[in-house]
């Protein structure tokens, strides 16, 4: 097992489109179970692939109080979504220290491949529902802050740029 450095916004890597896994293989297996110490490291509910550099379509979630219910999802689409949707308050491990409102649909229905390769139909709602749609954001390049107004958008990057800015200062 690894933790994996998390990608900070404004990289640009974060708006990378990720790719299908192509199998799910020793490889996969090693890149989940390092997503998911990661994860839980970060004390995050969620984590794409595509904030550890990796630019294919995996991801893993854990909404549980008890944190021993993790849930991967492997090349994950789409097939139906509600018509009601909701604000919700969100962050990012990728944005540390910045929550704000999302429009996310109140329930969706995702096909998936699971962590040992079995094809799956996932129903969510709630607060499953609202991780799923920031993960699968992730894989297509976008990041939570890119549906806030581009001046909120601005003072973020210009926050975070000075953030990563000081905490390389100090390494020095
Ligand atoms: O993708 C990520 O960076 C993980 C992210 C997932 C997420 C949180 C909240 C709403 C949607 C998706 C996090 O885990 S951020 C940290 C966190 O644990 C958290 C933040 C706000 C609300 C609930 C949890
Ligand atoms: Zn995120």
């Amino acid at each position: 097992m690894a933790l994996l450095p998390i990608l900070c916004y404004p990289d640009p890597k974060l708006h990378k489109v990720a790719k299908p896994v192509q199998a799910v293989d020793a490889r996969v297996h090693q890149l989940v179970s390092d997503m998911l110490e990661t994860m839980y490291e970060a004390k995050g509910i969620g984590l794409a692939a595509t904030q550890v550099d990796v630019h294919e379509r995996l991801i893993v979630i854990d909404v549980s109080e008890d944190r021993q219910q993790p849930l991967v999802l492997i090349n994950p689409a789409l097939v139906w979504t509600s018509p009601e949707t909701h604000l919700n308050e969100e962050g990012c491990l990728s944005v540390p220290g910045i929550y704000d409102g999302v429009q996310r649909f109140d329930a969706i229905k995702v096909t998936a491949l699971d962590g040992a390769g079995k094809s799956r139909t996932l129903e969510a709602d709630g607060m499953l529902a609202v991780c799923i749609q920031h993960e699968m954001d992730h894989l297509l390049g976008k990041v939570f802050v890119e549906y806030l107004s581009p001046l909120k958008r601005n003072r973020i990057k210009t926050k975070m740029l000075k953030a990563q800015r000081e905490e390389r200062d100090d390494k020095d």
